[in-house]
C-alpha cells in the first residue's frame, strides 16, 4: 500500500516488531549520560501501534524493574495487558536481561560463580513462565556477558558444558510445562565482553547440534552482529535457512567492523539490507518467502535524538523493509534479470551434480566429464555477475 507520495505505510500484516529496549533507550553510552528520559513501556505499545507495528518484544527487566516486589510486578504486568489489548499488539518474543546488573558481570549460564548461575536460571523461568503466559512464541538467549576479556580467567570448554547444561535444562521445563515455545540463540563476537562466547551463527548452529533439545533451538541472527565479526548477514541468514534454524531475526544497521552500532535497518550495509529482504521475501525453494516469522527490529534511535526522533526513526525502520521489499519485487519480475540470472548460473545451482540414480562408478565412466572435458575451453566462460549486480543497484536505486 502506497501513499501520494509513494512512501509505503506499514500495516499489522506487514509483522513489524519493536523490542521495548529500542524505542525505550535513553541513551547512555560508555562515555555519556541520558539524552532521553525513560519511557513508559505502555507509551510505547500505544504509539508503535500507531505506527503500524504489528508486536513488542521485551527482556524482564524492561517491563519490570529489577527488583520489584511480586505485587509490584503484578501490577505492572496486568496494565501492560491492558496496554495490549487496547491496541491488539501481540508479544511474539521475551528474553532475559542477565547482563545489566552487576551479579552477571561474569555471565549468567557461564559465571565462574555457581550461586550466580543457579540464580540465572531461576530468573529465566520465571521469564519464560510470563512468556507463555503473553503467547510468546520464541524466547531468545542473547549472552552478552557470556565471555571473558582474559584467556586464562575462563575455562571456555567447561563455560560451554554450563552453556549447555542450562539451555538443556530449561528446554526440558517448556517440554515439561507444555508450552508452543522455541528458544533462539543469538550470536555476537564481542561488546559488552571483550569475546562472547558463541560469536557467530556457524558457532551458534555447531553448539545446537550437540543440545539435547536441539530441535526447539534455533537461531536469532542480527545485522550488526555478524558483521561486527565482518561476515556477510546474507549468508548468516541463508545457512541459518538451510540448517531450519531460523527461528527469529534482528534486523538493524551497521557500518563495518566497529561498536554495535543499531543503527536503523538499511542505514548501514543497504546493499546488503537489498539482498536480505530479497532472501526473506522471494528466497523460498520455488520463490516466495523464506521465513514467515515477526520482522523484528533491534535497532537504537541514536543518541542525538529527540523524543519525536525516537518515533521518526521507529517509522523508518518499517519504511526501509517495505521501499527494500517493493524494490525486490520488481528486481524478481523483471525480465532482464531473469535472464541475467540464467547467463551468470545462478538458476542451475540447484541442479543436483549428480544425474537422479547416478552412481560415483558412472560418473567416472562419463569422458565427457574427464578425459575429454576441456577445463581450458570452458575456463573462458564469463559469468557476468557484475551486469547482474548492477541490475540489483539500478532496482535498489529506483532506476528501473
Ligand atoms: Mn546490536
Amino acid at each position: 500500500m502506497a501513499t501520494t507520495t509513494g512512501i509505503p505505510q506499514p500495516s499489522r500484516s506487514d509483522r513489524f516488531t519493536f523490542g521495548l529496549w529500542t524505542v525505550g533507550w535513553s541513551a547512555r553510552d560508555t562515555f555519556g549520560d541520558a539524552t532521553r528520559d525513560p519511557l513508559d513501556p505502555v507509551l510505547s505499545v500505544h504509539r508503535l501501534a500507531d505506527l503500524g507495528a504489528y508486536g513488542v518484544t521485551f527482556h524482564d527487566d524492561d517491563l519490570v524493574p529489577f527488583g520489584a516486589s511480586a505485587p509490584e510486578r503484578d501490577s505492572i504486568i496486568a496494565r501492560f495487558k491492558n496496554a495490549l489489548d487496547e491496541t491488539g499488539l501481540v508479544v511474539p518474543m521475551m528474553t532475559t536481561n542477565l547482563f545489566t546488573h552487576p551479579v552477571f558481570k561474569d555471565g549468567g549460564f557461564t559465571s565462574n560463580d555457581r550461586d550466580v548461575r543457579r540464580y540465572a536460571l531461576r530468573k529465566v523461568v520465571r521469564n519464560i513462565d510470563l512468556a507463555a503466559e503473553l503467547g510468546a512464541k520464541t524466547y531468545v538467549f542473547w549472552g552478552g556477558r557470556e565471555g571473558s576479556e582474559y584467556d586464562g580467567a575462563k575455562d571456555i570448554r567447561a563455560a560451554l558444558d554450563r552453556y549447555r547444561e542450562a539451555i538443556d535444562t530449561l528446554a526440558a521445563y517448556v517440554v515439561e510445562r507444555g508450552y508452543d515455545l522455541r528458544f533462539a540463540i543469538e550470536p555476537k563476537p564481542n561488546e559488552p565482553r571483550g569475546d562472547i562466547l558463541l560469536p557467530t551463527v556457524g558457532h551458534a548452529l555447531a553448539f545446537i547440534a550437540g543440545l539435547e533439545h536441539a530441535d526447539m533451538v534455533g537461531v536469532n541472527p542480527e545485522v550488526g552482529h555478524e558483521q561486527m565479526a565482518g561476515l556477510n548477514y546474507v549468508h548468516g541468514v541463508a545457512q541459518a535457512l538451510w540448517a531450519g534454524k531460523l527461528f527469529h531475526l534482528d534486523l538493524n544497521g551497521q557500518r563495518s567492523i566497529k561498536f554495535d552500532q543499531d543503527l536503523v535497518f538499511g542505514h548501514g550495509d543497504l546493499a546488503n539490507a537489498f539482498f536480505l529482504v530479497d532472501l526473506l521475501e522471494h528466497g523460498a525453494p520455488g520463490g516466495g518467502p523464506a521465513y514467515l516469522g515477526p520482522r523484528h527490529f533491534d535497532y537504537k534511535p541514536s543518541r542525538t535524538e529527540d523524543a519525536d526522533g525516537v518515533w521518526a526513526s521507529a517509522a523508518a525502520n518499517m519504511r526501509m523493509y517495505l521501499l527494500l521489499k517493493e524494490r525486490a519485487d520488481r528486481y524478481r519480475a523483471d525480465p532482464e534479470v531473469q535472464e541475467a540470472m540464467v547467463q551468470a548460473g545462478v538458476t542451475t545451482l540447484g541442479t543436483p551434480t549428480l544425474a537422479p540414480g547416478e552412481t560415483l562408478q558412472e560418473l567416472l565412466a562419463d569422458r565427457s566429464t574427464f578425459e575429454d572435458f576441456e577445463p581450458d575451453k570452458i575456463g573462458e566462460r564469463g559469468y557476468g555477475f557484475v551486469s547482474l549486480h548492477q541490475l540489483a543497484i539500478e532496482h535498489l536505486l529506483g532506476a528501473r
